[in-house]
């Protein structure tokens, strides 16, 4: 038993734990590959294939994919799962009886692994809708967010983090690499109501809505009482750092829609629910410019929304523009 597994066995159930251990034991392998950059197992560059929807594969998509299914496949707690790399969700065979199912991300950014920027593993965890005992079907991947029992993001940084959520808070875990497992650093975390940062690819600007541009200039042209500017741009590329600077310190984080892109890019499934069900436990929340990302009926396993989320303050203000 892992600290971890001991944890969420008290927050959550065995199988659920299980799931965890799985996902502990996969991110380690990632880890280590990612921190040997190139020195291990061939993960730099492109796969010279696309995934499911079009983005260019890296290698370390393809690697993360299947450490992960491994992982997952072997804990024998997940009937099936819903990958970004796959184009349909995958039926576990011999887990039927299995209650959960899993939407993933295995690996969001991977093209930064190549300039060694943050990367990371996203996830949702779902209580199957289709009975056990039988293969698992569409319907349990196309749930709307709130019906999440679980989610969490791997961080492959400086340390490597697991931000975690049973529904009873959100914790954070850091990788001790030695003894291959993770410690909790933090719990029951809450983002600050206001931040300092606002995290968008100001590229697009010309291409965003107007109320979006009313917000960006909001944020480039607010003062403190001391005159100086109150928010500052921070943008890294890669969600799962963005995000998780934003719930540490308080800010927030847009991936709009724009006119080229009218859904945006991220995906609903494995990386708007997920995130916006960690954000909601810490005390921020998610939408796509309109609606609580949790309340959308996915219809397609791998839909985009446009997402907005982070601290309160600056989301009021920015859904005030919309
Ligand atoms: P852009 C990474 O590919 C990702 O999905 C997110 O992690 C990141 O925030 C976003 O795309 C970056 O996209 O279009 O700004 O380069």
């Amino acid at each position: 038993m892992t600290e971890l597994n001991e944890f969420l066995a008290s927050e959550s159930n065995a199988a659920i734990a299980s799931i965890f251990k799985a996902i502990e034991q996969a991110s380690f392998i990632v880890s280590k590959e990612v921190s040997y950059q190139g020195l291990g197992a061939d993960i730099l560059g492109a796969q010279g294939s696309e995934n499911s929807t079009g983005d260019q594969q890296q290698k370390l998509d393809v690697f993360a994919d299947h450490v992960f299914e491994r992982a997952l496949r072997n804990c024998g707690s997940v009937a099936g799962w819903a990958s970004e790399e796959a184009d349909e969700f995958v039926a576990f065979e011999g887990c039927e009886n299995a209650e959960y199912v899993i939407a993933i991300d295995p690996l969001d950014g991977s093209s930064n692994i190549d300039v060694n920027v943050s990367i990371g593993t996203i996830f949702g965890i779902y209580k199957r809708l289709s009975p056990t005992g039988t293969t698992v079907q569409l319907q349990d991947f196309l749930q709307p967010g709130r019906n999440q029992v679980a989610a969490g993001y791997v961080l492959y940084s400086v340390s490597t983090q697991m931000v975690l959520s049973t529904g009873n808070g959100l914790h954070i875990f850091t990788l001790e690499p030695y003894k291959k497992q993770f410690h909790r650093v933090a719990d029951h975390v809450k983002v600050p109501a206001d931040g300092k940062c606002y995290s968008i690819n100001e590229v697009n600007f010309d291409d965003f809505a107007p109320a979006l541009k009313d917000f960006v200039q909001y944020c480039r042209d607010k003062k403190q009482e001391n005159g100086k500017r109150k928010y500052t741009g921070r943008y890294i590329g890669s969600l799962c750092a963005d995000f998780h600077r934003n719930l540490i310190k308080g800010g927030i984080y847009i991936y709009p829609a724009t006119g080229e892109a009218p859904n945006g890019k991220l995906r609903l499934v494995y990386e708007g629910n997920p995130m916006t069900y960690l954000m909601a436990q810490a005390g921020g929340y998610g939408t796509d410019g309109v609606q609580d990302i949790l309340e959308i009926v996915p219809t397609q396993l791998h839909q985009k929304c446009p997402l907005y989320i982070g601290s309160p303050v600056m989301m009021n203000e920015a859904m005030k523009q919309a």
